[in-house]
This record gives structure tokens, C-alpha cells and sequence, in this order.
């Protein structure tokens, strides 16, 4: 089990939304980065996953926690999506087909769209033909595309496959808990990376 020392991340595995939402102001009035606050928030929600698969707690409670984390996102979301610097180009991205996780893929949106970047969010359950249509009708130049479940990785393989195999133009870059090196290299996709921000420096690569 993870161990948890900090009042965010405990307030968040206890499900305790109300002590959440004034962590979470009260931190960003202090003036902590949005992304430490994240850190903390994903390491409560670690032990929920934890708790979840030992059965003490059921889908309402990982649903729960889910709400919990998307009211605490849009405290954070003026922050994060706020750089309001000029435009520097497209980015589609999506969950994979069969996973409906959207957290993690939300703030990768936020952090690009603060970077000046136009993001074109599929959603959640994107089947591979869907981001093909979306990287031709934006001219997308990179293409990312987010997985939680194990048993999804396959979904993540076909997208990428398809997209290669489809002859445009664009990067593919792969990311989520499970994501590492080697799934990046089986799947054949530029990059991969399983934290939000180096998103962003990716993107920066690729645009360079
Ligand atoms: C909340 C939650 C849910 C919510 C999701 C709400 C939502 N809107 O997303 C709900 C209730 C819907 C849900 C459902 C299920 N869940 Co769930 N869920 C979670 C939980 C508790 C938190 C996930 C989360 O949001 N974390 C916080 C975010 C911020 O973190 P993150 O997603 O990892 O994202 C970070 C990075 O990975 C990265 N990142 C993510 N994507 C991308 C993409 C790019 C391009 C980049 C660069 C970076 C990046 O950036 C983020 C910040 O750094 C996890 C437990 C855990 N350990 O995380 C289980 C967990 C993911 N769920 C799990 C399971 C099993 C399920 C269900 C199958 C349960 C069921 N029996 O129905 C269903 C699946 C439904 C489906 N078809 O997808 C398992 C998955 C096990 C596995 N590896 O396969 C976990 C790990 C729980 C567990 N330990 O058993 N779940």
C-alpha cells in the first residue's frame, strides 16, 4: 500500500471532498504549483486504486473519487490552461478505445491549451479511425493518445498501428500509468511518457 503523509492526498483516499476542494484553494493561495497539488492528489487516488482492487471499496467509490478530482480540476483548470500565450499549432488526443479514464488525459489538455496549443479532445473510448479523421481534417502535426486499463493496451497498439499504417504525417505520443519505454518501442510510437508535463516538452519538440 502506499504510504500517504500528506493532509491532500489523505483527505482525497478518505473521500472527503469538502476537505479537498479547501486543501486545494487554500494551497493555491499559498501559492503551490498546480502540478505539486496534481501529485498529491493522484498519490490519494493511488491508494483508492489500491483499496479498490483489495475490495474493501467498490465502483461508487472509485467513481466518488473520481467527482472529487474533476471539482478540485477546475479550481486548477484557470492555472493550468491560462498561460494565454499565442497559437502554436494543432494536437489531437483521446483515450483509447474501451477505457473511459479522463483525468490524467484532462490535464495533458489543460497544460497544452496554457502552452498555446489548439487541442482537439476526442474524448474518451476513441476507436483508431476516429484520431485518423481528426489528424487529417486538423493538419495535426501530433497525435496523443491516453490508456489506464491493462486491458486496453491492445486498443492503444491498434491506434497507433493504424495511424502509422495510414501514411500521415504526424507524431504519436503515448502516455498513462502503464506507459514505459518498452510498450512505447512494441507499439511503434515516437514517444511516450507517463507524467502530464512532459506532454508539453514533447509537444515542444515536435513543433520546433
Ligand atoms: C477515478 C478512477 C476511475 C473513474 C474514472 C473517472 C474519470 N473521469 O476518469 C471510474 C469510476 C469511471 C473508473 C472506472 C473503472 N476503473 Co478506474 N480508476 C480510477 C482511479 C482511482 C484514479 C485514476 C485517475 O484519474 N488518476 C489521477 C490522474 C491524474 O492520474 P493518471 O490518469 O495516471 O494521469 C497522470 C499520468 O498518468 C499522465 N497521463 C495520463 N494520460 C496521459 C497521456 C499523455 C499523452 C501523457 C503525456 C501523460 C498522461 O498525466 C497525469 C498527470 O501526470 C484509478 C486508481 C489509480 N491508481 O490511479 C483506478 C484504476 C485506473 N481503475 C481501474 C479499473 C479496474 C476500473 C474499472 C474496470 C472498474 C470496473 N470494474 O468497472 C472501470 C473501467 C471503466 C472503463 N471502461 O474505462 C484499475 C485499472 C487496473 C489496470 N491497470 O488495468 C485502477 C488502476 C484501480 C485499481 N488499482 O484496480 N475508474
Amino acid at each position: 500500500m502506499v504510504n500517504l503523509t500528506d493532509e491532500l492526498s489523505i483527505a482525497i483516499a478518505e473521500l472527503d471532498g469538502d476537505k479537498v476542494m479547501a486543501l486545494v484553494k487554500e494551497r493555491l493561495q499559498a501559492g503551490v504549483k498546480p502540478l505539486e497539488i496534481v501529485k498529491k492528489l493522484q498519490d490519494g487516488m493511488t491508494r483508492v486504486g489500491e483499496l479498490f482492487e483489495t475490495g474493501e471499496f467498490f465502483l461508487s467509490e472509485l467513481i466518488n473519487c473520481g467527482e472529487i478530482m474533476k471539482g478540485a480540476m477546475a479550481e486548477l483548470e484557470p492555472i493550468l490552461a491560462g498561460g494565454g500565450q499565442g497559437y502554436r499549432g494543432n494536437i489531437v488526443i483521446g483515450t483509447v478505445k474501451g477505457d473511459i479514464h479522463d483525468l490524467g488525459k484532462n490535464i495533458v489538455v489543460m497544460l497544452l491549451k496554457g502552452t498555446g496549443y489548439n487541442v482537439i479532445d476526442l474524448g474518451v473510448d476513441v476507436a483508431p479511425e476516429r484520431f485518423i479523421e481528426a489528424v487529417k481534417e486538423n493538419n495535426a502535426p501530433l497525435l496523443a493518445l491516453s490508456v489506464l486499463l491493462t486491458s486496453c493496451l491492445d486498443s492503444m497498439k491498434e491506434a497507433v498501428t493504424k495511424v502509422k499504417e495510414s501514411g500521415l504525417d504526424v507524431k504519436v505520443l503515448i502516455g498513462g500509468p502503464i506507459i514505459d519505454d518498452n510498450f512505447r518501442e512494441y507499439c511503434g510510437a515516437d514517444f511516450s511518457s507517463n507524467i502530464a508535463s512532459e506532454g508539453v516538452k514533447i509537444a515542444e519538440k515536435v513543433f520546433a
